[in-house]
């Protein structure tokens, strides 16, 4: 072996024996325990940033830890590749975003092979391709059939400069997240799927996602958002065009008694009707309904509302209720009218105080102190000036005032969710087409099976940020699958979270051309472990979940979710800062890996903090990592040379000295931490922590003359095991040094209990829960000879004169202490 360290060297060196090899290639075992390890894909930008490097690396140590311990490991890798920044490039930089994204992936693919990335390339993905997007597709068509996709014209958040429809999430303080473009409300035909339909399952299989973060599976079940109230119906007073009631929503049927005035959406059906005939009305809903539904901005927002003039009947007292528009009812949600309660909701308490209407207490809450003059009383209680059910607290009351209603045909419990149906259309072009052709006499209908996929163009000029597609009569000119008269292809493309719903199932069987999956599909997954940012807590893993519910409706996969366990990594931040393009604080991983090393790079990237948790980048850090590896290297080098000119022994366990027992003691105790820390707890940085301790005693310990064949026999035992357990995370570094030792790399050391008894051990004495004397004895002592020696320690005689001894209290392997007085 080499004296010095040349990363470059053997990293290259052993990356072409993997890629010549396909070593990482894996296949069905039955006989094989398997282990399905994914990190979340990227989005082919062309260059890896740290946050890639630090999710990749995750992935890559647990799929080489799971290797190592006999497991059929899958480890895939593909692109994201449809999106808008390959468009944007496209317009700015004149390159088709096929082209644009080829080169990109082939960047980003070198980046990840140069890291030692244990992945089964054979099984890449790019989702842009059509031997892909086909089955996602296919699917869709199969949606349509069932009718669990439908075409709906819904208002969108509307960025005109990027001419596309962004998600609520996608709107920041009213502007576009990218160019911020103040944000306009438009209303366009659109694709969903009923992701509402699986509402009720997706919240409860949350229950079986035991080794999900808590932090995620709550944010999904608040983005679901179940709320359990009643539909209550008021009668109008006079009917207007047609409409004879209007419903409400309440998750509070019990603050009845206390509605002082219904609030409309601004779009509901009512007010627009109205509004026909009321221009103050029109000029209103004109002024205010462009605004965004983000609900952090309506609970902050300023409440504005109007009155129609109209007015409602209660269905209970009987009494009139006066109708007003308000801004902070949403159209989407409920029925886009709520029953306002100004003493019992704070929104509504706001609005009266502005509008001058009436706060009619109707709970009352014994153990809170409280001020309806400053602010509504939003706890249940107790029920007052509430007709026969005074008295009654929230649960009693729901039961009568639910019956009180359905009696009168005006209420009825109801279950709502916040979840709405997912918007998969998309106005821009690169992504996957939406398989549908439009006939004037048909209407809209699915490609068939045969003509699928409908192929994106990818030869296209941009004139503009426009699709091109969207003006190309080559591709939108064809003829009704159904009557064969001419025909228009939707011109609309998927979401691209289509793409990423299904990706970790079709990793099973990248190449499978009969079908979207095939049974590979169930032998892969559950993935096992799935690992990725935070960010996408909710959409892409609700979608992905919601995806894999569908497939295995349509009978291609037999489970239930899609994701054993999740892993959330947490951010790379440079002076607290979150490394990025925009704030011009990024590190590149390519210089770093150019001057350390991949083994550098991935072993500071693992060391100091738990993944979840951020990691404040420092240079030192990465000198630091370089320089252990460095020394660790000169050691083992001189290791192997005493090793040249002896031979290598058994160890003999039962004739070791103190310091070969102790050396051992620390191997062993090293194995079974980093396993454990590894495997279990995903607490890389202790296991790297202990892999370092292991290092340091290695370091400590000289080979003596007259115990040579001993002490290098443990040594031995020490250096190989610090290798090996070093594999997941510097991969190359370990199978280089472990071969020049004649070590075959892909194994695990095995942990031997046995290491760890002590002959004597320690006991603190306290005197009174003071610590005055420290003694040693054999292990397995009893107790009475316990007592006795703490006993005769002069310093405890010192502390007990004049006193006398009450109890004495043992704390195995630890502890004696005194009580006296
Ligand atoms: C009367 C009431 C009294 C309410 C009270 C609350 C407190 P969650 O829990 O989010 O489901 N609401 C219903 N539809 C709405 C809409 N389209 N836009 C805005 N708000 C709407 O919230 C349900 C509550 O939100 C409902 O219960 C309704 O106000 C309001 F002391 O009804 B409540
Ligand atoms: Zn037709």
């Amino acid at each position: 072996m080499k004296e010095q360290y040349h990363a470059q060297t053997i990293e290259s060196e052993l990356q072409a024996y993997w890629q010549s090899s396909q070593a990482f290639r894996c296949e069905h075992k039955e006989a094989q325990e398997k282990y399905y390890c994914l990190a979340m894909f990227p989005y082919p930008s062309g260059q890896l940033h740290m946050g890639h490097v630090r999710n990749y690396t995750i992935g890559d140590v647990l799929a080489r830890y799971h290797r190592l311990q006999g497991k059929n490991v899958l480890q895939p890798m593909g692109w994201d590749a449809f999106g808008l920044p390959a468009e944007n490039a496209a317009i700015k930089n004149n390159v088709a975003p096929a082209k644009w994204t080829r080169l990109n992936i082939e960047n980003m693919k070198a980046q990840l092979q140069r890291l030692g990335f244990s992945y089964d390339w054979s099984r890449e993905i790019a989702t842009c391709e059509p031997d892909y997007y086909r089955w996602e597709q296919w699917f869709f068509t199969r949606l349509m059939e069932k009718g669990m996709a439908y075409k709906k014209t819904s208002a969108v958040n509307w960025c005109p400069n990027d001419m596309t429809v962004l998600a609520n999430e996608q709107v920041v303080d009213g502007g576009c997240w990218r160019c911020d473009t103040p944000v306009e409300r438009k209303e366009i035909p659109q694709w969903f799927i009923r992701i509402t339909d699986y509402a009720d399952e997706l919240l409860s299989d949350l229950d079986k996602l035991d080794d999900w973060p808590e932090q995620v599976v709550t944010m999904q079940r608040n983005w679901i958002g179940k709320s359990e109230g009643a539909e209550i119906s008021f009668q109008l007073k006079q009917a207007v065009a047609g409409h004879e009631n209007i419903s409400v929503f309440t998750t509070r049927p019990d603050t009845l008694f206390g509605v002082s005035y219904l609030g409309l959406a601004l779009e509901h059906p009512i007010a627009l009707e109205l509004a026909e005939n009321n221009p103050e009305l029109a000029d209103f809903i004109k002024k205010y309904s462009n605004k965004t539904t983000a609900e952090a901005d309506i609970a902050t927002m300023e409440k504005l509302g109007m009155a129609t003039g109209i007015s409602v009947i209660h269905p209970l007292t009987g009494g009139d209720i006066p109708v007003w528009l308000a801004n902070f009812v949403l159209m989407g949600y409920g029925s886009g009218a709520v029953m306002s309660v100004p003493a019992h909701d704070q929104r509504d308490w706001e609005f009266a105080q502005k509008y001058n209407l009436p706060i009619k207490q109707v709970i009352d809450c014994k153990d809170i102190d409280y001020d309806l003059k400053k602010a509504a009383l939003t706890n249940k209680g107790t029920l007052v000036n509430s007709d026969a059910f005074d008295g009654m607290d929230f649960t009693q009351s729901l039961e009568g005032i639910v019956k009180a209603l359905e009696e009168k045909k005006a209420g009825r419990k109801q279950v709502n969710f916040r979840l709405r149906d997912w918007g998969v259309s998309r106005q821009r072009y690169w992504g996957a087409p939406i398989p549908v052709i439009n006939c004037s006499d048909c209407g809209a209908v699915p490609v068939p099976e045969k003509d699928l996929p409908v192929v994106l163009p990818v030869d296209v000029e941009f004139s503009g940020v426009a699709s091109p597609i969207k003006s190309m009569d080559s591709f939108i000119k064809t003829s009704c699958p159904c009557c064969g008269k001419d025909a228009e292809r939707e011109t609309d493309t998927f979401d691209t979270f289509m793409e990423s719903s299904w990706y970790y199932a079709r990793f099973a069987c990248p190449d499978f051309d009969k079908g979207m999956l095939s049974t590979e599909a169930d032998y892969w997954t559950p993935v096992d472990h799935y690992i990725g940012g935070i960010e996408h807590a909710i959409l892409h893993l609700l979608y992905a979940r919601f995806f894999h519910k569908l497939m295995r409706d349509e009978g291609l996969i037999h489970s239930d979710e899609p994701f054993q366990k999740l892993l959330t990594q947490g951010m790379v931040l440079k002076d607290g800062a979150k490394m990025s393009k925009s704030k011009g604080n990024t590190i590149d991983p390519q210089e770093l890996i150019d001057r350390y090393g991949a083994d550098t790079v991935r072993l500071f990237i693992m060391s100091d903090v738990p993944p979840e948790q951020s990691l404040e980048w420092s240079d030192a850090g990465v000198e630091g990592a370089n320089r252990f590896l460095k020394k660790f290297w000169q050691t083992v080098f001189s290791f192997h040379q005493s090793l040249q000119s002896n031979n290598l022994v058994a160890i003999e366990t039962e004739n070791l000295n103190d310091r070969q027992k102790s050396l051992r003691k620390q191997t062993h105790a090293s194995i079974k931490k980093a396993s454990d820390d590894i495997e279990r707890r995903h607490t890389f940085n202790t296991a790297i922590s202990s892999i370092r301790e292991l290092v340091n005693a290695i370091n400590r310990f000289n080979i003596e003359e007259s115990t040579k064949e001993q002490d290098i026999a443990v040594l031995n035992e020490a250096v190989v095991s610090a290798l090996q357990l070093m594999q997941p995370i510097t991969p190359h570094y370990s199978s280089h040094l472990l071969s020049a030792l004649n070590v075959s790399a892909n194994s695990w050391p095995v942990y031997d209990d046995s290491t760890q008894t002590e002959s004597s051990q320690e006991f603190a004495v306290q005197v009174n829960g003071k610590v005055r004397a420290k003694i040693q004895t054999a292990i397995g002592v009893d107790k009475e000879t316990l007592e006795k020696l703490a006993l005769e320690q002069d310093n405890v005689q010192k502390y007990l004169e004049g006193l006398s001894v009450r109890k004495v209290i043992i704390v195995p392997n630890k502890l004696v202490n005194i009580v006296a007085n």
